[in-house]
């Protein structure tokens, strides 16, 4: 009788590749109106009043405060238009971005 020879069964974990993600940071300053972020977070990145008021919130009170995370390109996008928005108004508000680890 010959000997039974076991095939070796090596399974690969399948492997999605997922896009880094990028933070968008609200970040504090004195002069633009509280009322005004508020409604920049509400336009630009799809937050309701209270969650708008709490990011804003709590970037007053921190300095700094992230929004949301997206693909790199909509995280620029967003950071961008809303940062423009304060600019258009008259108001040094600012918002960057940064790679999520
Ligand atoms: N600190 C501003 C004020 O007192 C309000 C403000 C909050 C501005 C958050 C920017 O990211 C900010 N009017």
């Amino acid at each position: 009788m010959s000997p039974t020879i076991a095939k070796p069964r090596t399974k690969t974990a399948p492997k999605t590749a997922r896009p880094p993600l990028w933070k968008v940071i609200l970040l504090n300053d004195d002069f633009t109106p509280r009322e005004f972020v508020v409604q920049v977070l509400k336009a630009v990145f799809r937050l309701n009043e209270s969650q708008s008021y709490r990011v804003m919130m709590t970037a007053h009170q921190k300095g700094a405060c992230v929004i949301a995370v997206y693909t790199r390109d909509v995280a620029e996008t967003k950071a961008k238009e809303a940062t423009d928005l304060g600019k258009a108004n008259g108001f040094p508000l600012y918002f960057t971005t940064e790679k999520e680890e």
